[in-house]
């Protein structure tokens, strides 16, 4: 008996030391891919390197806490940590620093990302979820420091809404009863950005299971820590957030980041407080070091003073991991040593696996090009320049896919006066390239599977006579009951979403019906609303994030343009997260209350779905679209809606509008209005006294900015009145110009149009205050009759004299 429990002892203790070990090999494999990293971008091989070493032991002990079923959200330091959990090979971690366009290569970003971005797959090809549960999971890294922080949040929070939302139980792909963490990186100096504290806060008031590792090695790129934080410790500045034995809030931890033991008993004592109780835990990482500086855009010899490079050496995370390894008994110097040795070699062989793959790729695609345009050559009058043209090419060092192609193009310009006979195959050839290529570099903007909001099915609205008037808001409480009754993983929240049912009532008496976990308030946040809908949202959940009022959107604006928009594309089709943010906005009363910022979110939002409806009944049946699809959406309604009555369809819930289809909301034969949201009414009251002088105003309202008008429903109008005027609320250059740019870029208008094509918008300021401050401001019924006017004056002077 006793010799069996000895056994017991020495297995445990043996295993115990291949684990160390396991953890050692991972530190310096991932050393030396920082090491060999650096010289591949002083090479000329990769653009730009930014490394984790100096980091690696903290990641090793975080990869052991961390389990199936867990989402990081970190950022561009944390290679040891993924490649310790089996997420990230060294050749992929090359692959990626190469921009090698392929998913296989590098599945985080397909080439899309410069190094250092991290993400796993949560996506089948077709679109459909992988079983998170049963893989561990990153979400897709951001540049923008502290712009992880809001989403970390929601992964953390969708796990709360798993333990308590028993209708949730049954989703076993997403959740285990809520036990997953959501785990959390960033640097100290970005502790600093705003995001950084809101997240924290929130994350204290929803008690949500989120660990934050703090990184601290003491700099943000140049700048010590004492000008980034207050006492110069982040842990020390947040000591509030503790929580006390009768008071809520974080666990704060803090530890060195070359104490190997210390590290992996934090990060396991935060991963059980966070997975069994819910309690979020702020892990601050001191004496963390950057043994090559911040990046390879510059030397830290230039800010870092000798004692403080000498003190990175001495104290360097591996250095301290061999020396406690060895003086623990657990292996000799000569044991590491070799270990280090494996592991560098290794490293080398993956590099250069990653780097042929990404070259032989380029290579095949140059001869073939050399060849076609030398055989191209041969039947040309352009031989000489041709032949000049392919053996520049073949000179090119490190040649890349743009060399090619623009060769080619060159070429193609030149052969511009051959027949068909002569260019045709090198024409073929790029055609094909040019598919590749589209796929490569600009595919994915948008969903491209049978979730996309094009594929989803059109159910009609179901009004007769005798269907209820009612309010607008009242239309979009029986949308959001239907739903709330018959989606389990559709929920709502925001600033007084809950208890009162949002400022228009559109939730009213839902929290009630339907449970606080359906239907809830948040603190004043924008940001993070955003954030904790797009974390919900990467994790099978199908959030509705309120935003109050259109005009605050601009603190969530940064992170729905960075992170959600460009979700999918970055990751090539590797993750989404349809989140629905849902606000309201055009007309009300003055400067931050009646904001149609139009242009500013066209602008940054590509690759989200912006919906513009008029009224409540067209809302709800985007909703029902939205809900149908994947896709990430923006609906804005008409602020001046809810008290105005529609008629209730019989199948809310259940009718959808389709997306990227204008309406026509009035027929004409003179001039084509196009406009969309609360404009709608206004350019219909002008159209029905335009009538009384003659002029027939057909009015189309685009319903959704993006997707815009996908059949060309506006082009054909316009073949019909060969004039137009784009019209909305937004400032001169904004929406409108938006417009124009899509019907006359895409809808070949131009031979049809008898008339300049105009635009009228708001002011450029925003609107003073009071009635009389919007109508000085925004466009009135007579504003758009005056214009119309004019246009029709212009064509015909004398059967419109001048006003
Ligand atoms: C919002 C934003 N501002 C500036 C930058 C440029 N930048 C990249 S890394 C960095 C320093 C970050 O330092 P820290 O958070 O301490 O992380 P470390 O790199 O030291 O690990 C800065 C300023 C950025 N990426 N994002």
């Amino acid at each position: 008996m006793a010799g069996k429990i000895q056994d017991q002892v020495q297995q445990a203790s043996s295993s115990q030391r291949n684990e160390v070990l396991e953890d050692f090999r991972w530190a310096v494999t991932s050393r030396h891919a920082s090491l060999m990293g650096r010289k591949e971008v002083f090479m000329g091989k990769a653009k730009f390197g930014i490394f984790g070493d100096g980091k690696e032991l903290a990641q090793v002990a975080m990869a052991r806490a961390f389990q199936k079923g867990d989402f990081r959200a970190g950022y561009y330091r944390d290679q040891t940590f993924m490649m310790a959990l089996g997420e990230l090979t060294v050749q992929q971690y090359f692959a990626q620093l190469y921009a090698h366009t392929n998913v296989d290569a590098d599945p985080a970003s397909a080439g899309r990302l410069m190094n250092g971005h991290f993400a796993t797959r949560s996506l089948n090809e077709d679109g459909t979820w992988k079983a998170l549960t049963t893989q561990y999971n990153s979400a897709a890294d951001i540049s923008p420091t502290a712009a992880q922080m809001p989403k970390l949040l929601g992964l953390a929070f969708a796990s709360k809404l798993f333990r308590n939302n028993k209708q949730l139980k049954d989703l076993t792909d997403f959740s285990i009863h809520g036990n997953e963490v959501a785990w959390g990186t960033i640097g100290n100096a970005s502790t600093s950005e705003g995001m950084f504290f809101e997240s924290l806060n929130a994350a204290g008031v929803l008690q949500v299971p989120m660990v934050v590792a703090v990184w601290d090695d003491g700099f943000g790129i140049s700048v010590p820590k004492e000008y980034h934080t207050t006492k110069g410790s982040i842990s020390e500045a947040l000591l509030g957030l503790q929580r006390t034995e009768s008071e809520k809030g974080f666990e704060i931890l803090r530890v060195k980041g070359w104490d190997y033991e210390a590290l992996v008993q934090a990060f396991a004592t935060a991963g059980r407080l966070a997975r069994e109780e819910h309690v979020p835990v702020l892990l601050h990482v001191e004496e963390m070091t950057q043994p090559q500086g911040h990046s390879t855009s510059g030397s830290h010899e230039r800010y870092k003073t000798k004692e403080r490079l000498q003190w990175e050496k001495d104290w360097d995370c591996i250095l301290k991991f061999r020396e406690y390894i060895i003086s623990s008994g657990l292996a000799t110097a000569d044991h590491l040593d070799e270990v280090e040795a494996a592991a560098k070699a290794e490293v080398k062989l993956q590099k250069e696996a990653a780097w042929n793959e990404f070259n032989g790729e380029i290579k095949a695609e140059l001869e073939q090009a050399l060849d076609l345009i030398r055989t191209t050559a041969e039947k040309s009058s352009r031989k000489i320049s041709l032949l000049q043209l392919a053996d520049d090419l073949k000179k090119t060092i490190n040649p890349i896919r743009k060399d090619v192609v623009s060769t080619v193009r060159k070429s193609l310009f030149l052969l511009r006066v051959e027949g068909d006979e002569v260019k045709q195959e090198l024409e073929n050839w790029y055609s094909q390239l040019q598919e590749k290529n589209q796929d490569r570099y600009n595919s994915h903007l948008y969903s491209q599977t049978e979730f996309s909001v094009a594929r989803c099915k059109q159910i009609p609205a179901q009004v007769t006579e005798d269907s209820p008037l009612v309010d607008g808001r009242e239309i979009l409480q029986a949308f959001f009951d239907y739903t709330l009754e018959h989606n389990p993983r559709f929920f709502a929240f925001g600033e007084d979403v809950g208890k009162i049912g949002d400022v228009n009532q559109a939730f009213a008496g839902l929290q009630a019906k339907h449970g606080e976990w359906r239907v809830m308030d948040t603190s004043i946040r924008e940001c993070t609303i955003i954030g904790q809908g797009i974390g919900a949202a990467l994790r099978g959940l199908r959030p509705m994030a309120e935003i109050q009022y259109l005009d605050y959107l601009l603190y969530g604006i940064q992170l729905l343009s960075d992170d959600l928009a460009t979700l999918t594309y970055r990751t090539k089709g590797g993750q989404k997260a349809p989140l629905i943010v849902r606000t309201r906005g055009h007309r009300l009363e003055g400067v931050w209350h009646s904001g149609s910022p139009m242009g500013m979110i066209l602008s940054s939002l590509r690759g989200m779905i912006v919906c513009v409806p008029r009224n409540m009944t067209q809302a709800a049946g985007m909703y029902a679209t939205l809900l149908q699809s994947d896709e990430p959406a923006l609906v804005i309604e008409c602020l001046n809606g809810y008290r105005l009555k529609e008629q209730l369809p019989q199948n809310i819930g259940e009718f959808t509008v389709p997306m990227g289809i204008p309406e026509v909301l009035r027929e004409g034969e003179d001039l084509t209005v196009v406009t969309y949201g609360s404009m709608c009414r206004i350019v219909l009251d002008a159209a029905v006294e335009l009538a009384q002088v003659g002029i027939s105003l057909e009015v189309i309202d685009v319903q959704t900015l993006l997707p815009f008008d996908t059949q060309g429903i506006i082009g054909q109008s316009i073949q019909k009145t060969n004039r137009v005027l784009f019209a909305d609320e937004d400032v001169p250059g904004g929406g409108t110009a938006f417009m124009m740019q899509q019907v006359l870029d895409h809808q070949g208008v131009y031979a049809y149009l008898d008339a300049a094509p105009q635009t009228i918008a708001a002011q450029a300021h925003r609107p003073a205050y009071s009635t009389d401050g919007d109508y000085f401001s925004k466009p009135s019924v007579e504003d758009v009759i005056e214009k119309v006017y004019q246009i029709m004056h212009e064509s015909n002077p004398k059967k419109f004299p001048a006003l």
